[in-house]
């Protein structure tokens, strides 16, 4: 067995089975362990974001590690926007980059680069494997690493020359750790907050708003009478009719704090103390002010789900509790094509158990309050603020989950960053219903203009914030990448369009013109 071999035997033994790939020159030994040995899915992905982005949305909805094979430094650095919105979502990722051979590296070939260097800001692990003999040790390292919830980026450096030589057996990986559960302390101080008399809040995030955690948050709700509310950009969300209802933070520092404020208890499962995405003059970097009681009870690093039930046990709340239980579809939209009726048309029609990628940004709003009672989902968000997620961590999540449907709420702007996202969902035939929100501009860039005091939008920033002469054709460029595709203009035709889009297998795309 060589090195490369080695390495691919540890990660399949180890479930590690699907690799998104963008490879060169120094990963063919890698590509060809591939080949010959069973068992590892290989997913060509047309640009790195695309395999990072996609490693992504596997490793959330799979909950084990997405892993990537990327070529050298500028491999890895075209991917590196979508490592960092999967170490916000705190997903675990396994990043493989195949390097010159040791030997050659003093040449200072044309791609040599400090990868490291790279690597490091989006890694919670780095190593430049040294030999072919500690290749699997390396990776089962990674393995363990990436995987210890709620999930890490391990990257690992692989000269090619260590890919080649002969290596010994596959390392069997141990035992994934638990994630640290919290102390009786902090279960205890939670019950005395949470039955207090005044105003108090459950701020829910990580896996405290999976299947489980929520259970539990919705137990400790009914016990205590407090309020569920989460951060604004959850990694997963389990939600419709039979799941709780959580409210989400807003997006705007104004209406953050007017959400927040009326709280005087606020308790953290699974969270950070939530922050403005932007600093604005004159408006607070914290959301939880001075004034009000602040305490943790878990934090994402935590044992959130342990957390939240031990914490529904010492409050002995009953264990299943009948929550937002009535199915209630909005009704099918007519008219324009808007916020409203776009919304309106998904939450209606998203199967049962589908999975929801939104990154609409400014195009879907109510959608939210309107998918509450609707039929059983699960919301995967973008957390990192790196836009062009959408469309990679879709395919992603579809690979993990080949029997659900997932619809992708896509504004245009961000697509065009990954849209060659596109055509792996059709060389993989994968299910994912892409709605293009076309408002032709960066709309929310434009938002921020008048917020940041312009009068106006002048004739050069709204060069910069238009994206027409020429507008993209949506349609177009799906069918260039094997997707079908319809332009929509009205509400009754999304409604139809989507439609057929479900019912039909494969990806499709609709492009709604707003
Ligand atoms: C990688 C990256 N580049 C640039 C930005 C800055 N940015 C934030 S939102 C945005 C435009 C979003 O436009 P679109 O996706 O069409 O959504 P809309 O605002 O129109 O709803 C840009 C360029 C960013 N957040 N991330």
């Amino acid at each position: 067995m060589n090195g490369a071999e080695s390495l691919i035997c540890t990660l399949v033994d180890a479930g590690v089975n699907v690799c998104f790939a963008n490879p060169g020159t120094t990963e063919m030994p890698m590509v060809r362990a591939i080949d010959e040995i069973a068992g590892m899915r290989a997913v060509l992905c047309l640009f790195e974001g695309v395999c990072t982005g996609a490693a992504d949305g596997y490793a959330r909805m799979a909950e084990k590690p997405g892993l990537t094979l990327l070529h050298l430094g500028p491999g890895f650095a075209n991917g590196a926007a979508y490592l960092h919105d999967a170490r916000r979502a705190r997903s675990p990722v396994i990043n493989l980059i195949g390097e010159h051979a040791t030997w050659h590296l003093a040449a200072d070939a044309p791609l040599t680069s400090d990868i490291e260097s790279l690597a490091r800001p989006v890694s919670a692990w780095v190593r430049r494997n040294k030999s072919a003999e500690e290749l699997s040790g390396d990776v089962a390292e990674a393995i363990v690493t990436a995987w210890m919830k709620p999930g890490r980026i391990a990257t690992l450096i692989i000269p090619h020359d260590c890919q080649l030589d002969a290596a010994g057996k596959p390392v069997t990986v141990r035992a994934i750790p638990p994630p640290p559960k919290v102390g009786e302390d902090a279960i205890r101080q939670a019950v005395e907050t949470l039955l207090g008399d005044e105003p108090r809040v459950l701020f829910l995030g990580g896996y405290g708003l999976r299947e489980r955690g929520l259970k539990a948050a919705a137990r400790v709700a009914a016990a205590t009478g407090c309020k569920l509310m989460c951060e604004t950009f959850p990694a997963r969300w389990e939600r419709g009719a039979g799941t709780p209802v959580v409210e989400r933070l807003p997006y705007f520092p104004e209406q953050a704090l007017a959400a927040i404020s009326p709280y005087k208890s606020v308790v953290l499962a699974g969270a950070k103390p939530p922050v403005s995405f932007f600093g604005y003059p004159g408006s607070p970097s914290y959301f939880i002010s001075p004034g009000q009681r602040q305490m943790t009870l878990a934090t994402p690093d935590d044992d959130v789900v342990d957390a939240l039930e031990s914490l529904a046990d010492a409050l002995r709340a009953p264990m299943n509790i009948d929550q937002n239980a009535t199915l209630q579809d909005p009704p099918k939209p007519e008219g324009k094509i808007t916020p409203q009726t776009l919304s309106a048309a998904v939450a209606a029609l998203a199967p049962e158990n589908s999975i929801v990628m939104d990154e609409s940004n400014t195009s879907m709003g109510p959608f939210l309050a309107m998918s509450q009672s609707a039929a059983r989902h699960t919301l995967l968000t973008q957390p990192g603020g790196a836009i062009g997620l959408g469309p990679p961590c879709a395919t992603g999540a579809a690979i993990a989950c080949s029997d659900r449907v997932v619809i992708n709420l896509q504004a245009d702007g961000s697509a065009m960053y990954t849209l060659q996202a596109l055509w792996t969902q059709a060389r993989e035939q994968l299910n994912v219903k892409t709605i293009i929100c076309n408002n032709r501009s960066y709309r929310i860039l434009g938002v921020e203009l008048m917020r940041a005091g312009a009068k106006e939008v002048g004739k050069r920033a709204q060069s910069l914030i238009g994206l027409t002469q020429p507008a993209i054709d949506w349609v177009s460029l799906a069918k260039g990448m094997g997707v079908p595709g319809a332009r929509v203009e009205t509400a009754e035709d999304l409604t139809r369009e989507l439609e057929r889009a479900l019912a039909e297998a494969g990806p499709q795309l609709i492009e709604a013109i707003l």
